[in-house]
């Protein structure tokens, strides 16, 4: 649904998931230090006003795409936490069973389609999701995040042409983050206006700030809009900038201090924050009394992964198949 800003409440429950998130993943890198969690872990801290500014504009129907960066996708689209916590932990009350773990979550009854650890993979899983909906005759959208690294895979050139060709319902978000692991883009891509690929697909496409919550609101809802009425894709490109390393632990030996310095002082979470006192739509002490309340949900949430058991090593090829039993 088009998000009314104009609203407090929407203003209100935009911060609360903004800093959700960001509260979510804090505690998940100390767990991870204390080999709480397996695998890898790799954090959206400093690029939440994308995930939540996006979503405000969509419904539960529509679908999302996401990468191994997921859980503020995750979040944002309405999982339920203790799920969410559980799947990380990889834990049988993992909303996929402790299956799928940080970098494979999903859900589907929230139009979750996907993290995914193949860079950029859900491209052409949101082509496929736009040609379903196209084939339904449905007004749904698919919205595919992926990063700037992903922008010079062939499978991404394959689907934004399909979907163009095919005038899909997918909206492309490109998460501008400025680095692929551990290499800057600059290094690796011909422009650094990153919609000026938009052209070659004969797609829309704009660039936006994504660290202003209200700019990525608007830029999205009419990009929305359009992939709704039938207008076909667009390519939006978030310019931001990761906080955390490539994945918690990871050295940074790449960047420096400085840089990350510079680019926290245009954290998300700050300017929204400011932009809601200066509106006087929020004063200091009830942020501070909502923020206590998430840290509260996220608390709740670990008690509830570290209560709950692993799955049983005999169920491992449980859910694996189909069942294409005819009925
Ligand atoms: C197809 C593929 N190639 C390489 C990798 C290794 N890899 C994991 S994350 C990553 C960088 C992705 O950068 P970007 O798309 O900008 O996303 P970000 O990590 O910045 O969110 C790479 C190369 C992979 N997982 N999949
Ligand atoms: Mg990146």
């Amino acid at each position: 649904m088009a998000a009314d800003f104009k609203d407090m409440e929407t203003n209100w429950e935009a911060y609360r998931k903004l800093f959700l998130i960001r509260a979510f993943e804090e505690r998940l890198e100390t767990l991870f230090a204390e080999g709480k969690i397996p695998g890898f872990v790799h954090t959206y801290i400093g690029q939440e006003a994308i995930a939540v500014g996006v979503c405000a504009n969509l419904r539960t129907d529509d679908y999302i795409t996401s990468t191994h960066r997921g859980h503020g996708h995750a979040i944002a689209k309405g999982i339920d936490l203790n799920g969410l916590m559980a799947e990380v932990f990889g834990k049988v009350t993992g909303i996929c069973k402790g299956r799928g773990g940080s970098m494979h979550v999903a859900d589907f009854s929230k139009g979750i389609l996907g993290a995914n650890g193949i860079v950029a993979a859900g491209t052409v899983i949101a082509a496929g999701a736009g040609l379903s909906i196209q084939t339904r005759q449905e007004d749904q959208v698919v919205v595919c995040f992926f990063g700037d690294g992903g922008i010079n895979k062939g499978t991404v050139h394959e689907a934004m042409n399909f979907c163009s060709v095919k005038n899909l319902p997918v909206v492309f978000v490109c998460e501008n983050n400025q680095y692929a692991q551990f290499t800057s883009r600059k290094l690796t891509t011909s422009v650094s206006d990153l919609s000026l690929r938009g052209a070659a697909y004969g797609m829309p496409a704009v660039s936006m700030d994504g660290n202003d919550l209200l700019e990525v609101v608007e830029v999205s809802q009419k990009a929305i809009a359009d992939a709704r009425v039938g207008m076909g894709p667009t390519l939006v490109v978030a310019d931001t900038y990761r906080f955390g390393g490539h994945y918690v632990g990871d050295p940074q030996a790449y960047r420096s201090k400085e840089e990350v310095a510079q680019s926290r002082r245009r954290d998300p979470l700050l300017l929204f924050e400011n932009h809601l006192i200066l509106q006087g739509l929020a004063d200091k002490e009830a942020l501070e009394l909502e923020r206590e309340s998430i840290l509260e949900l996220v608390d709740k949430a670990v008690a509830f992964a570290e209560q709950s058991e692993y799955p049983e090593v005999r169920s491992v090829i449980d859910y694996v198949f189909t069942d294409v039993t005819e009925k």
